[in-house]
């Protein structure tokens, strides 16, 4: 029986408790150099006298000057723009029937985490809104160590093999010459690069969905992408599938909306976690597993070992073992969500890689970027990346060691120190790799059964609404339409010929171009026919599966009618009903959503009833693009409204963006000066109009159609 070194209970205050010694407050405090010298002056450089030359011996000009010279540190190669919050993971369903992991054991064990959500294109200071994967990462500070979960939340890669990341990157960040475009997909190198290389076709059908464009970071689901093992304490092996499950569903943002969002709120993600925590409305996500004996590993028309192939829900339902709650936001930017450091690498017991030849070469990448990004090999020491648990070893010295390690003796075997730090047996938590049986010729190449290119392609298309197809094919078309060689289009329309016909067709109509007939057959994966025999070629395996409900966003079983953490904005001007507007916004708070007022003027508006409303933003200081739906209540001023264009444009832009729009009695009025006044008898259900006034039966009606997200129904009439 293993020995209990992961003491059930409640852990999830480790994290603080060990990170308290490191934080620093000013607080009624004296400014001090950093050598603790108190500073008299602070506003003034050492000069020989006022208007004199200043002083090399002004050490506190100096200092201060030094350390800001040095305050930056290079950004991450991929994934520099980031957010990131504290909270903690619960067990709800162990499983030690699978895994031997300390943490997995019981119901009710908690483990304090850090996580980080990400853009991979773009630099520290870009959009939130870019059309692009997002990170998805998770530092568990577990009794045994560090496990760092560092995925995606898409479930599948662009690529199959690590050694094609540089070159994926080198084609989708700005172009080199000029260092353009920031954040975006939508340029020639990465098309030319993704048109020679079928292997990403299924990941291409998921970038220019919706997913690509998260409502928020709390609404996505996170994926391990790669196939895992857990290793159970008999050591027997089982394939992992690792995903998260958003408490709030999974939404998304329309594309006009995301390129609107960037430039009025390119924070939008950011602060959309940070304020939902502020609140108290912590995000939450269930972790699942899907569970592969070893004996199914070639059951499957995909390779297991292939990070472009999802394994179909309908083929190994998820199963929930847990939640994450993200419950506190760091208190400082730079030392906890800049600094942290996750490695898909940091495993701990029960938890082992596979021999997926993109996994294998992150194994190498995650500690080698910390060495330039962060500077030194003791960036384990740095408080947010430190375990919790004791770290005892002969590493020694290096940049910035922080740690004391008191003895003569920094090597092993050693009798000096009577053998210590001791290797730890398996029974009492050494970490002892899965001994798969490995025979086999040394070959640069790929297995055959990587060459399916186009099968889960075709899942995932077929499995889309109507409306998401719609949105993939415009996504297509604004991203080829940015592209300037034509050969690349033409390319690209071959490639989308073989996942749907009418897909390529629809995208070929836009750029004004013919799908070639036969398709320029790209590149295979370069792999050398003396090295491996059989066909290499791009193929499709057709998916087991026809449809899979949990690929699309709107059909997702998973996804509940709620409307929690909702934002609305409640149009208002003198006069304006004011009871209307309390009974909504007291409606909508119990929801655990949130109304708030956006009128012509900062300050207050005055009700109809002598009484006055503090107004959160106005028509200026925000837009439609950054709430979920909007209300206009009646006794509004509507001559005022109706001439501002910046009320009219927010309007039109909600009705474009088929958000829900409620409208009472006088308010209605405003909608006839809206671009969509055509639409509001009855003829489009996302608006949702009451012309007496009464406000339960409205609020009602108005919050079961925002529970839908959109009226999607909406798209087809524009
Ligand atoms: Fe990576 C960062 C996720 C393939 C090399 N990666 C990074 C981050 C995430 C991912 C979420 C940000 C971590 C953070 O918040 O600090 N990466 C993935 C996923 C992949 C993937 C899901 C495929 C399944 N990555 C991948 C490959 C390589 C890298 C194949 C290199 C061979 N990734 C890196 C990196 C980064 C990184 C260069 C940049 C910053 C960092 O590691 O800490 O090492």
């Amino acid at each position: 029986m293993k020995q209990n070194n992961n003491p059930v209970g409640n852990r999830q205050d480790d994290k603080q408790k060990n990170l308290l010694i490191n934080k620093s407050d000013g607080t009624n405090k004296a400014l001090t150099t950093n050598q603790g010298i108190k500073i008299n002056d602070d506003n003034n450089s050492l000069k020989a006298a006022e208007r004199g030359p200043s002083l090399l011996e002004d050490f506190i000009l100096r200092e201060k000057i030094t350390h800001f010279d040095h305050e930056r540190i290079p950004e991450r190669i991929v994934h520099a723009r980031g957010s990131g919050a504290h909270g903690y993971f619960e067990v709800t369903n162990p499983i030690p029937q699978f895994t031997k992991a300390g943490f997995l054991q019981e119901a009710g064990q908690k483990t304090p985490v850090f996580a980080r959500f990400s853009t991979v294109a773009g630099s520290r200071g870009s959009t939130d809104l870019a059309r692009d994967v997002r990170g998805f990462s998770v530092k568990f500070y577990t009794q045994e160590g560090i496990y760092d979960f560092v995925g995606n939340n898409i479930p599948v890669f662009f690529i199959q093999d690590a050694t094609k990341f540089p070159d994926l990157v080198h084609a989708v960040k700005p172009e080199p010459h000029n260092e353009i475009p920031q954040a975006a997909s939508a340029h020639d190198t990465f098309w030319d690069f993704i048109s020679l290389m079928p292997e990403s076709t299924h990941m291409i059908m998921w970038l220019m969905s919706d997913r690509s464009l998260p409502r928020s970071y709390r609404m996505m689901e996170g994926f391990g992408v790669h196939t895992f093992r857990f290793i159970n304490e008999q050591n027997e092996s089982h394939f992992v599938k690792i995903h998260w499950k958003p408490k709030l569903g999974t939404h998304a943002v329309v594309w006009d909306e995301a390129q609107k969002i960037s430039g009025k709120d390119p924070d939008f993600h950011r602060r959309d976690l940070w304020e939902a925590i502020e609140m108290g409305n912590f995000p939450e996500w269930e972790l699942g597993v899907q569970i592969i004996p070893e004996a199914d590993e070639h059951k499957y028309e995909f390779d297991l070992l292939d990070p472009t192939k999802i394994v179909p829900e309908e083929l190994v339902p998820v199963t929930i073992i847990g939640k994450m709650v993200l419950n506190r936001n760091p208190d400082n930017f730079f030392a906890e969500t800049e600094q942290v450091a996750f490695h898909p690498g940091h495993v701990v017991p029960g938890i082992d890689f596979t021999n997926d030849p993109l996994l294998q070469g992150r194994l190498f990448s995650y500690t080698d970027t910390q060495l330039s990004r962060l500077g030194s090999p003791n960036f384990h020491e740095i408080p947010i990346n430190r375990s919790v648990s004791p770290v005892h070893n002969n590493q020694r010295d290096g940049h910035m060691r922080q740690e004391i390690n008191v003895g003569r003796v920094s090597y092993s075997p050693n009798s000096l120190g009577g053998g210590c730090p001791y290797q730890a047996k398996i029974a009492e938590g050494g970490f002892a790799s899965f001994n798969e049986r490995v025979e086999a010729h040394k070959v640069r190449g790929r297995s055959e059964s990587f060459s399916d290119h186009f099968g889960q392609a075709q899942l995932f298309y077929n499995s889309q609404t109507e409306t998401e197809k719609g949105h993939i094919i415009k996504a297509l078309r604004f991203e080829l339409g940015k592209v300037e060689t034509t050969a690349i289009r033409v390319r690209m329309l071959g490639i989308l010929s073989q996942v749907d016909k009418d897909l390529a067709t629809k995208v070929a109509a836009g750029l004004r171009l013919t799908v070639p007939a036969v398709p320029e057959q790209p590149m295979n994966h370069g792999v050398s026919p003396e090295n491996l025999g059989g066909d290499q070629e791009p193929k499709t395996v057709p998916s087991s599966v026809e449809v899979s409900q949990a690929l699309s966003m709107i059909n997702n079983p998973t996804v509940k009618p709620t409307i929690e953490s909702r934002k609305v904005a409640i149009v208002c001007a003198d006069g304006v009903d004011e009871q209307a507007v309390l009974d909504i916004k007291e409606t909508l708070i119990k929801q655990g959503a949130k109304g708030c007022v956006v009128a012509p003027y900062n300050g207050v508006v005055k009700g109809d009833a002598g009484g006055e409303l503090a107004v959160d933003f106005t028509f200026l200081t925000t837009s439609s693009v950054v709430f979920d739906s909007m209300y206009i209540p009646g006794g509004l001023d509507i001559n005022e409204l109706s001439e501002d264009n910046d009320v009219i444009d927010f309007l039109n832009d909600a009705y474009r963006h088929c958000k829900i729009i409620g409208a009472q009695a006088g308010g209605i009025d405003l909608l006839s000066s809206t671009g969509f006044a055509s639409k509001i008898n009855n003829e489009d259900e996302g608006i949702i109009i009451d012309r007496d006034g009464d406000n339960s039966t409205f609020a009602a009606n108005f919050i079961t159609a925002m529970a839908n997200h959109r009226f999607w129904a909406r798209e087809a009439t524009i």
